[in-house]
């Protein structure tokens, strides 16, 4: 039975600069909730069902992730960029969308596409480039995209999908799209491109339905926060734009949760932008190129490892309300790596895509250079990819 909550003033009623350098949690550390009232919107019918989702969906994330590294060390992928750590701040914010949104994307959330109904299989079709990728192997691995479920491929070059998200936004209201808005993420590091900044601006001015998500997992590969920035925290850089400033726990899914389904309410509604901080922590490496051990100091990324940890976090919490039975992550886990080697098979042994699939598209009938060059380089001995077997 809900019991009587004491009112107390919501962050989102605050002021901006208080926006700006709070914190919106729900649950602490531990999984102990610290605001019973605003948790409570995760015990109705629908809640359960929502909080149960976003959990699966975070695991989700960790085994995938965990299978790719390992396929990666074994030379059957060429690269991959984990989002360990992070998997509140993806599922918490791809919660918060609807199906008519769109979603631009930095390097961090594939999750959000998986969460939207992106399929394993198209996922890791396109880190293998197979035959079933239906970008035909033409970018790099992690870097997918869901024409169906709006899901824009990632942009490699750090922060151009600021302006991406911002124009398309302005695009759904000049078409006066309704109850529409677009998401747009970015990393700490890509807040100190002028792309970030220039289209701040567009959009504080044009009020654009556009949520701007900044996983601030506080490494941009090995220059750590205090390089990147003197700002007290990287949200109140919003305020200079006219655009409300929201800071949340990246790590505390519902908080996520919360703070970017508040946002994206408001651009529904046309009443414009707002900028999320989403504080959280890249527990792994920059990518499978990368030795985080050669320039920070890897004791703390064990305490975000282990006491910060979103997985467990939200685990207590739904262990303590009967949502998650004893053992059942584990049977949960089990059920997702299944999948994922089923899907690694296929794509496997699908194969690379055809040749001649690299001179279609661009024209409706590959010109005569192209057919000439594609002859020659059918002439030529195939060597052997080292990433098929
Ligand atoms: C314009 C540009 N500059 C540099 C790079 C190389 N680069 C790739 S990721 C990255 C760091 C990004 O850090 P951040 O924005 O914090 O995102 P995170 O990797 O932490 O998710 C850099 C410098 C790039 N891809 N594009
Ligand atoms: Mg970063």
């Amino acid at each position: 039975m809900a019991h009587a909550v004491a009112a107390k003033p919501s962050y989102f009623d605050g002021d901006d600069v208080a926006k700006a350098r709070g914190l919106y949690q729900l649950l602490g550390e531990d999984g102990t909730p610290l605001d019973e009232a605003a948790l409570a919107k995760f015990e109705t019918k629908e809640g359960r069902a929502l909080a149960r989702k976003m959990f699966e969906a975070m695991l989700r994330i960790r085994v995938t992730d965990a299978r790719m590294i390992a396929l990666q060390r074994q030379g059957r992928i060429s690269f991959y960029g984990e989002a360990m750590g992070q998997e509140a701040a993806v599922v918490g914010s791809a919660a918060a969308t609807k199906p008519d949104d769109w979603i631009v994307p930095a390097l961090r959330e594939a999750g959000v596409g998986l969460y939207r109904g992106m399929t394993l299989d198209s996922y890791i079709s396109q880190i293998f480039g197979s035959a079933t990728d239906p970008t035909k192997g033409r970018q790099m691995p992690c870097h997918p995209s869901d024409k169906e479920h709006h899901y824009v491929v990632m942009s490699s070059c750090v922060s151009t999908q600021v302006p991406h998200a911002v124009g398309i936004a302005m695009a759904m209201k000049i078409k006066g799209d309704k109850d529409r808005a677009c998401f747009g993420y970015m990393g700490d590091g890509g807040t100190s491109e002028g792309d970030v900044h220039v289209s701040l601006n567009f959009a504080g001015v044009m009020k654009v339905p556009v949520v701007l998500i900044c996983q601030n997992n506080q490494w941009a590969i090995s220059t750590p926060g205090s390089g990147q920035t003197a700002s007290e925290t990287i949200a109140i850089k919003a305020l200079a734009y006219g655009i409300e400033p929201l800071r949340a726990d990246g790590n505390d899914v519902f908080a996520v949760y919360d703070a970017v389904s508040h946002a994206a309410e408001k651009a529904r509604r046309g009443d414009g932008p707002t900028f999320i901080e989403l504080l959280t922590y890249r527990v792994s490496a920059h990518s499978s190129s990368d030795d985080p051990t050669r320039y920070r100091d890897e004791k703390i990324t064990e305490v975000w490892r282990h006491q910060r940890d979103p997985l467990r976090r939200a685990e207590v919490w739904l262990t303590h309300k009967g949502l998650l039975a004893k053992g059942e992550r584990e049977a949960l886990a089990e059920t997702i790596e299944k999948d994922v080697r089923e899907a690694i098979a296929r794509a496997e042994a699908a194969g690379p895509p055809e040749l001649g699939s690299m001179v279609e598209d661009v024209f409706e009938e590959p010109t005569w250079v192209l057919r000439e060059q594609m002859a020659e380089l059918e002439a030529q001995p195939r060597a052997k990819s080292p990433h098929v077997h």
